[in-house]
């Protein structure tokens, strides 16, 4: 991939349009490093100072954190467009290569792209806030509760359990309903947030968006779809067992042939992954199958004991353990008293050591590998912290989410008796029943890939302008149906706003970043597996207690966001491309086993 170049070409629509006056003097090298080093000064005060307003905010919602929060956000669209507008300046210089990729990063990596005037940044600030406020407080109040009202926590609670369609769709009904009064803010932060995109010299904001990944937005577009393609096979035989298994169960009024699945019946209110149907799927039910819920609660284990599993992994790694500060300042549990953010977050406040989580953490087998992910962030941050500012990132966007999840992929049986959650034997039994395993990470892993690919999918259609405000909705179902195969479990129109019941939407984060990591954490595990010497089939693997995967990973970390991505996956793996392959080849087994139980149904929908 010729990485460097792609990206110097990007700057050239804004170069064109802010290029100095001819026969001005071309800037030096040294002008141009001068400049990065107060521009790094600059925005890397002012990103610590939002991170600081934000934590509060987001750790206790009330109208006077959410304007500290948004003055905050203001104050770095501010420099973030002065700078970006400064930097076109050295565009014509000779730079060294990491100035050249610097100047870039300063307007890819804004998150919220400001508008060119104050009064319109201000009001960005304070829709995109909140918005993300309004999501994060979002109950339902079934009458049958009489006044008491349900977070998304106790839905999600009762939805993962639930075999009765009728609690099922009261359920997703009720949670949608939160969403509605989000679409005219949304409506208004593509407007602003487009506005900010052209300023910085991009299309709209997906355009800026699919910018980041060392290569054209068009070609990042075309690697998704290849990647996608690479398992729609794989998905397919999945969706045609769990939904005839399904059917068996919820009889055939309630799930289709062949149509697509009621969205309300996979156990998750997204549907993005399935682990909680894998009752009903489960291949070999003769045969233990890993409950980490029950072993987690026949424990009694708390949420302070989980991290620390987590933790214990990337210590067993030569990684050092967390500071102090991280068991002082984290946020671990709903608190009673106040509302917050639920949905798990990793921080570097400070951009330096003081790394935390915040996260409403129940004993489930899912929280369990969601506290893996959040410490995946906070490695990497606390790895990359003595990178210049404006490198300290992930190589791209999916390596970040795919670190942790690298290291919940070995969390096996044979892990989990060595940590003495299970007994030896018992990891023995699970082992050779694999397919259990094997379905119970598709269901994670596999069902997900559709909708981690068009979550993003809807909003650079919403961005562009391809999808209008009258079609939201629809495009949405359109989408989840042809790519997830999942269908509205009631009639919607576009009095609902369903995107914005997923915290991503309301809150401004990409989602491509999921897709990606997905398939990197693949990648990853196979590369670390062989030099952890583990030999056998991939899914048996874990890496816990090696050292020589640990170093292998902290220097990738170490990295930063300071080379194009491709190198970064070289120096792990000696691959540079994204690849479905390490996915297919551990689902090899699960996939074959699929097929046959297919033959003779229908598949597709
Ligand atoms: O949002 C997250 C993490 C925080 S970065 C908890 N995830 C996505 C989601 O919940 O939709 C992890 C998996 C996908
Ligand atoms: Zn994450």
């Amino acid at each position: 991939m010729r990485a460097t170049i792609a990206l110097a070409g990007l700057l050239t629509a804004i170069v064109a349009a802010a290029a100095p006056p001819p026969g001005a003097p071309r800037p030096t090298r040294a002008e141009a490093a001068a400049f990065l080093r107060a521009a790094e000064d600059e925005i890397g005060a002012l990103w610590i100072a939002r991170e600081r307003a934000n934590w509060v905010r987001a750790t206790f919602i009330t109208e006077d954190t959410e304007a500290l929060a948004a003055r905050a956000e203001e104050a770095v669209m501010e420099a973030s467009a002065r700078l970006a507008r400064e930097a076109v300046r050295f565009a014509p210089a000779d730079l060294a290569p990491a100035d050249r990729r610097k100047l870039d990063l300063l307007r890819l990596t804004v998150t919220l792209p400001p508008p060119p005037t104050a009064p319109r940044r201000a009001e960005l600030a304070a829709i995109a806030t909140r918005m993300e406020n309004a999501y994060s407080k979002g109950k339902h109040c079934p009458p049958r509760l009489k006044g008491k009202c349900l977070t998304l926590d106790d839905i999600s609670r009762r939805m993962a359990k639930s075999r009765k369609p009728d609690e099922l769709l009261e359920l997703w009904r009720g949670w949608h309903a939160i969403a509605p009064p989000l679409r005219a803010d949304y409506r208004r932060y593509v407007e602003l947030a487009n506005e900010g995109a052209r300023g910085l010299g991009f299309k709209d904001v997906g355009d800026q968006w699919r910018s980041r990944y060392d290569m054209k937005p068009a070609e990042f577009e075309a690697l998704a779809d290849r990647l996608l393609k690479q398992l729609q096979p794989l998905y397919q035989q999945l969706h045609c067992h769990v939904r005839a298994k399904l059917r068996d169960r919820y009889g055939a009024a309630a799930v289709p042939e062949k149509g697509p699945i009621p969205a309300h019946l996979l156990g998750n209110m997204w549907a993005q992954e399935w682990t909680n149907v894998y009752g009903l799927v489960t291949p070999r039910p003769a045969a233990k199958s890993l409950d980490l819920n029950r072993l987690l609660k026949a424990r009694k284990t708390d949420a302070r004991g989980m991290v620390k599993y987590a933790e214990g992994f990337f210590v067993s790694l030569g990684l050092t353990p967390l500071p102090k500060s991280f068991w002082d300042r984290s946020m671990l549990t709903r608190p009673r008293d106040r509302e917050v953010v639920c949905h798990a977050s990793a921080w570097a406040v400070d951009y330096d050591a003081d790394i935390r989580i915040k996260m409403c953490i129940e004993p489930t087998g899912e929280d369990f590998t969601t506290i893996h992910h959040e410490l995946g962030h906070n490695y990497y941050q606390f790895a990359y912290r003595r990178q210049p500012m404006l490198f300290r990132d992930s190589a791209n966007d999916g390596f970040h989410e795919a670190l942790g999840d690298t290291i919940a992929l070995s969390v096996t049986p044979g892990y989990l008796a060595r940590v003495g959650l299970l007994k030896p034997a018992q990891a023995t039994e699970m082992e050779r029943a694999e397919l259990n395993d094997l379905m119970q990470r598709a269901l994670e892993k596999i069902a997900f890939l559709p909708f981690g690919y068009l979550v993003d999918r809807w909003r650079w259609g919403v961005f562009s302008g391809r999808t209008p405000p009258s079609g939201y909705n629809a495009a949405w179902w359109r989408l989840r149906r042809d790519l997830q195969g999942v269908s509205e479990p009631v009639p919607r129109s576009e009095a609902d706003f369903d995107p914005g019941a997923k915290y991503h939407v309301p809150s401004n984060v990409p989602y491509a970043r999921y897709f990606l990591a997905s398939f990197l954490q693949f990648q990853f595990h196979r590369a670390l597996c062989k030099t952890a010497g583990h030999e056998g089939p991939l899914n048996r693997c874990s890496i816990y207690g090696s050292k020589a995967a640990g170093a292998k990973l902290q220097a990738m970390m170490e990295m930063g966001q300071s080379r194009p991505w491709p190198e970064a996956l070289r120096a792990l793996t000696g691959e540079d491309r994204l690849d479905a392959g390490a996915m297919l080849e551990y689902f090899k087994p699960l996939h074959d086993w699929l097929a046959e139980q297919n033959r003779g149904r229908t598949c597709g929908w």
